[in-house]
């Protein structure tokens, strides 16, 4: 039996900001102040109060977990972002050059639509910038709407990107994409002449099981003009090696963005999570297609998290469930555009078939 000692942190719940974020002093630090984000109080309390425990993934993007993912990305293992990468280095041209849509070789035909770009998060840097050095050497210039729920990374992308690419302005628009009503996306209005191409790449989709990857996508639908089009990236299914490996990477780079969850509970609300008493675990889900990511309890113990006077026990060998990340079958994508109207208008892969890149155009 091991015995862990935790630091004691004293917290006043009632302290209670003008905005309603509870703000707390720490003990002996008066100056010491706690700024409860409320979304994730509620989320971190419905999660962890509910069995099996689960942790939503959203939550593992703080300013760490942001660092620590962009480090997974660049490990040997984790094939997902240098593959798609590859793919969209290979055909981009073609791909814009589909979502503008035939172009009639006769005299006097019309010019193909302008295309506007709009990205569902703030814009992983040079996979979008191939895309967008694209759209500009068709039109001259294109107008990149990144989408995010973080203004940080909204501005991150934006004086990255008008640096680096000229012909490209940034226009972030702050909006929670996940979430909402079953309407469309409010996105503002194109023109006339003008046809939106919606990135949704890196597969982010597979964060979602296939109600919720459904429903977000007809919401997409909802937010487009027949004709526009939306570029999805999705993982594919492959050996289960493969897969578990680049969910546990031999430098425990995944592992500390999985425990980096608690750490973040320790830092936000005031938890005495002790890391070394839980075990990243990856696990290949095959009946449900998925990347199943948990936070295993090595210990039989219970957990305090001061700011929301909660205390959570766990057995030995209980988890926290803290993502799914969704494997699609070949066609599979294609299929699900089409149910939530988006007819298909291209799809790439790579050599080995492990990523496919998949256009559909609003109908
Ligand atoms: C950002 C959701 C695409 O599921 O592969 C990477 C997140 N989790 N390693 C993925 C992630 C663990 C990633 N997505």
């Amino acid at each position: 039996m091991t015995t862990f000692v935790f630091p004691t942190i004293a917290f006043q719940t009632e302290d209670r900001a003008a905005d309603g974020r509870v703000t707390g002093k720490l003990d002996g630090k008066p100056d010491a102040k706690l700024d409860i984000d409320q979304r994730v109080a509620e989320a971190v309390r419905r999660g962890l109060s509910s069995r099996p425990r689960r942790l939503p993934p959203w939550l593992f993007y703080d300013q760490a977990g942001s660092r620590l993912f962009d480090e997974i990305t660049s490990r040997p293992e984790y094939y997902l972002t240098r593959t798609e990468r590859g793919i969209l280095a290979a055909h981009a041209q073609a791909m814009i050059a589909r979502a503008a849509g035939p172009v009639r070789n006769q005299r006097g035909a019309n010019q193909p639509p302008r295309l506007r770009i709009t990205e569902l998060g703030a814009g992983s840097a040079d996979k979008t910038r191939l895309l967008l050095k694209a759209v500009v050497e068709r039109q001259g210039n294109v107008l990149y709407e990144p989408v995010d729920v973080s203004a940080s990374a909204l501005d991150a992308a934006r004086e990255r990107i008008e640096r680096e690419i000229a012909g490209v302005v940034v226009a972030p628009r702050v909006m929670d994409y996940t979430h909402g009503s079953r309407r469309g996306l409010k996105l503002e209005p194109t023109h006339a002449d003008e046809r939106r191409l919606v990135l949704y790449i890196g597969s982010s989709i597979g964060n979602f099981d296939p109600p919720e990857a459904m429903r977000l996508l007809k919401r997409v639908r909802a937010g487009l003009k027949p004709g526009d089009g939306l570029l999805l990236g999705v993982d594919l299914v492959k050996d289960e090696a493969t897969l578990l490996a680049a969910y546990d990477d031999v430098a425990g780079v995944t592992a500390d963005f999985n425990l980096n969850l608690l750490a973040r509970l320790n830092r936000e609300l005031a938890a005495d999570f002790y890391l070394e008493s839980f075990a990243h675990r990856a696990i290949w889900n095959v009946s449900e297609s998925r990347i199943e990511m948990h936070l295993e309890s090595r210990i039989a113990q219970k957990v305090r998290l001061t700011a929301l006077n909660l205390e959570v026990e766990f057995a030995q060998g209980e988890t926290i469930h803290t993502e799914n990340s969704y494997k699609y079958r070949p066609r599979q994508a294609e299929t699900v555009l089409a149910e939530a109207g988006f007819a298909a208008a291209g799809s790439w892969t790579d050599e080995r078939g492990w990523f496919a890149v998949c256009l559909g155009r609003a109908e």
